[in-house]
């Protein structure tokens, strides 16, 4: 009788996980990968041991006493390892080793890939900006940009050679924390470059490098779920989660448990990447602060090949860095402890109103969007949040329309555990408002019984997409100074954005406040999230492009013009003096990029990056120590197609 109600009970146990969920009770139950280390000799010896199966006799000093090349080893260079060391490097990796060809490689007739197929080419041409090809591709990214263009769909005056550019030469496909190890080493050891890849969002291109070794975490998909998680500081329910974890993965996981938890806009982000590490917005913003606020614990190797802990009583330093200091830069996680929090009722609203679509003057217009920001303060303390699109005064070059004038869009502003009456009660004075100013919007409500279908309701699914090769893009975080109609700044941060509007930039803009009152960051000093994310009620993010026809040469002049110009982003630095950029969604030219990515956090950030990183094993453009360091790319465009030196 017992032993068969013993049997039921176990049977019970094991039906309950779910299809792609486990349950776990502790902070440090790991994931069964993160079990598969390496032997603890391969990682500290003072040899050149990347992984057990494969060591030289060579002692090589570690640390404070390595050499300090002046360069990354580079393909084609004495330095670069030779094929029999990658094919060792291969061996000791069981198969997990990829020399990926990018996926345009199909349309070229090239003796490097001979992988030529015209109906493949037709098929890549085709879905290039839309299918998820490219999303669970081990080396394509966000902005070919960043690469070089050197691996293009045929595009007529673009594109008609294939090369491997700025993309990674060899590639870890990541199923064990072993492998990221190995990898670890492996470039330490040999002196290559090391990128990390998960989905390829960044925006800054820093999944790529050419020659570089790249750790490609994208298969990490590893979910877990606890009710009740009790740590110090924390008591709740959290997930512990892969680094390969995408936000529709964890949003559905979450949902399927009645909870939600923090990520971004676009479903195809990386949780536990760059987006967590960077900092990361989300429509809970206003309610729960930043992804980087979720992390309870976290699990990392470090350039010495460590497998550590980072949590508030372990490695702390490594922890407060690692959760807002940016990603490729002090390690590379393998999963993380997450808060979520119970599901909720969530009413959404969209909002549009423009010259022509409301039959109103640019003077009116104007006042209609200077009144939308008067009201953000509001709306935050309420634990509103959103996204809103600015499109400019004219046509974009490109879209040739000689009608287009001004107009705004609020698509969507999220409502998270408000009834659609107490929802629409929230943003009725406002409302009043614009109807005031003469100004007729398209309003479309809706209310639904929790934040997951709220969510897809306006965001739609995505995959990993193409940004335009002729576009460049700056953001400032706008201060709750800067929205407060009263005060002085207001004029001027108002004045920022139509003269920005006036020269074509679109902008799409986030309305949030995530404080440390909302995020509770877990800590005795919280995290390295940017102060000024703290104090902002908007992080907004301002387009710009270049006629396609421009050289290397015109590029750079107008990035720099934009970069730091009277008429570009100073606009708007000048209007919010003391504020930062959000590094995630930045400009790779954002002068003094130090302040402005880190604000007070750098000097604290480069000591940690030197004491877990002393050789610069990490690298990431724009990232912390990376003043140390110079891609030496081809035109001297801001890519990382070239060669990455120490700065002399
Ligand atoms: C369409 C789109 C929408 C976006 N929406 C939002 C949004 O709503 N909110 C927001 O905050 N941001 C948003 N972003 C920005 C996004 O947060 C960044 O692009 C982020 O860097 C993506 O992280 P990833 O890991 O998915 O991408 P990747 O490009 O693969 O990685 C980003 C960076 O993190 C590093 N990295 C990745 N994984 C690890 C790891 N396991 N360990 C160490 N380093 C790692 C990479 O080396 C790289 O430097 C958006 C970007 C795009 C393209
Ligand atoms: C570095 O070299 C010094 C002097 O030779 C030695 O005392 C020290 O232990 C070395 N440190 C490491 C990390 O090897
Ligand atoms: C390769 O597989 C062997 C046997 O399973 C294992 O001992 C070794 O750690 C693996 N290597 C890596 C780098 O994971
Ligand atoms: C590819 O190029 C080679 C050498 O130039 C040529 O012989 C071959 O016919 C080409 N193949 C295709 C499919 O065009
Ligand atoms: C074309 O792409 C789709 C997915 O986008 C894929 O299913 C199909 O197999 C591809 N066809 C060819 C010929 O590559
Ligand atoms: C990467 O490894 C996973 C298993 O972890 C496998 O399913 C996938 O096919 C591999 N991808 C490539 C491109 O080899
Ligand atoms: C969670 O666990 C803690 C400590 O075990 C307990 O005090 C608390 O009541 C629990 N909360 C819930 C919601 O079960
Ligand atoms: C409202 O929607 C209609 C129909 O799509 C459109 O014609 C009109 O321009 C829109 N008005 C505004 C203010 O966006
Ligand atoms: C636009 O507004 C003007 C008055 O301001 C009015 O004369 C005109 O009829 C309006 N046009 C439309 C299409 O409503
Ligand atoms: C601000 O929000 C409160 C509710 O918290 C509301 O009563 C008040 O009318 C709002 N004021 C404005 C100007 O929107
Ligand atoms: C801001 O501009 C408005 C009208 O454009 C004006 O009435 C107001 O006095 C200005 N505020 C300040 C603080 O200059
Ligand atoms: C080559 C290229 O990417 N051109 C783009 C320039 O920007 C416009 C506007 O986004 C795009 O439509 C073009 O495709």
């Amino acid at each position: 009788m017992a032993l068969s109600k013993l049997i039921t009970l176990s049977l019970l146990a094991l039906a309950a996980p779910g299809v792609c969920t486990s349950s776990f009770k502790t902070p440090l139950e790991l994931f069964d990968f993160e079990k598969q280390l390496l032997d603890k000799s391969a990682v500290s010896g003072s040899r050149i041991r990347f992984v057990d199966s494969y060591s030289d006799d060579i002692p090589r000093p570690i640390g404070a006493n390595a050499t300090k090349h002046a360069c990354k080893a580079f393909p084609g260079n004495a330095d670069w390892p030779s094929d029999d060391v990658w094919k060792k490097f291969a061996i000791s990796l069981n198969g997990t080793l990829l020399k990926p060809a990018p996926v345009s490689s199909v349309c070229y007739n090239t003796s490097t890939y001979a992988n030529y197929d015209a109906a493949a080419c037709a098929n890549i041409t085709q879905g290039w900006a839309t299918t998820f090809v490219r999303m669970d591709h081990p080396i394509e990214p966000v902005s070919p940009m960043f690469e070089g263009l050197t691996c293009l769909p045929p595009t007529p005056g673009v594109a008609s050679t294939c090369t491997q550019g700025g993309y990674p030469v060899y590639v870890v496909n990541v199923s064990t924390a072993a492998h990221v190890q190995a990898a670890v080493n492996f470039a330490r050891n040999q002196n290559v470059r090391l990128v990390v890849k998960n989905t390829g969002h960044d925006l800054s291109g820093k999944s790529l490098g050419a020659g570089s070794l790249s750790v490609w975490t994208h298969n990490l998909k590893n979910i877990a779920f606890t009710s009740n998680l009790t740590m110090k500081g924390y008591s709740g329910p959290a997930f512990r989660v892969g680094a390969g974890v995408q936000a529709f993965d964890i949003l559905k996981a979450a949902a399927d448990r009645k909870h939600m938890v923090v990520t971004g806009i676009c479903d195809s982000v990386g949780i536990p990447g760059g987006y967590s590490q960077g900092g990361g917005h989300s429509p809970l913003s206003s309610l729960h602060g930043m992804s980087a606020d979720q992390v309870l614990s976290l699990q990392v190797v470090t350039a010495d090949g460590e497998f550590r802990t980072a949590s508030p009583t372990q490695n702390s330093d490594l922890f407060w860095a690692i959760r807002g200091g940016g990603g490729s830069t002090f390690g590379v996680v393998t999963s993380m402890i997450i808060k979520a929090y119970p599901d909720a009722t969530t009413s959404v609203v969209t909002f549009d109103w423009g010259v022509r679509e409301s039959n109103i003057s640019l003077e009116t217009y104007w006042q209609g969007t200077a009144s939308y920001f008067a009201h953000f303060d509001n709306f935050t303390k309420n634990g509103l949040s959103g996204q809103f699109f600015l499109y400019p005064q004219e046509s974009l070059p490109q879209t040739a329309d000689p009608d287009a004038k001004p107009r705004t869009s609020v698509a969507p502003m999220f409502g998270v555990g408000k009834t659609l009456a107490e929802f629409k009660q929230l943003l009725q004075p406002w409302i009043d408002e614009m109807a005031t100013l003469g100004i007729q919007m398209n309003t479309t409500w809706a209310e639904f019984p929790s934040f997951y279908p709220a969510y897809y309701s306006q965001l739609p699914p995505s995959s990993l997409g193409v940004m335009p090769y002729n576009m460049t893009y700056g953001s400032r975080l706008i201060p709750r100074a800067a929205f407060d109609r009263t005060g002085a700044g207001f004029n001027a941060t108002m004045a920022a954005f139509r003269a920005l509007a006036e020269q074509n930039h679109m902008f799409n803009g986030f309305l949030l406040a995530p404080t440390l009152d909302t995020g509770k960051p877990v800590g005795p000093d919280g995290n390295a999230v940017l102060p000024a994310w703290r104090d902002a009620l908007s992080h907004t993010i301002v387009f710009a492009l270049w006629p396609e026809d421009y050289s290397p040469a015109q590029q750079m002049a107008f990035r720099r013009d934009f970069a730091t110009g009277s008429k570009g982003m100073k606009l708007l630095r000048d209007a919010t003096p003391g504020s930062g950029s959000y590094m995630s969604e930045s400009d790779r030219l954002e002068p003094n990029f130090q302040e402005a990515f880190f604000g007070s956090n750098y000097a604290r950030l480069l000591a940690v990056k030197n004491k877990y990183d002393p050789e610069g094993v990490f690298f990431a453009s724009t990232g912390v120590g990376s003043e140390f360091w110079k891609v030496h790319s081809v035109d001297d465009l801001p890519t990382e197609n070239g060669q990455l030196c120490r700065v002399q």
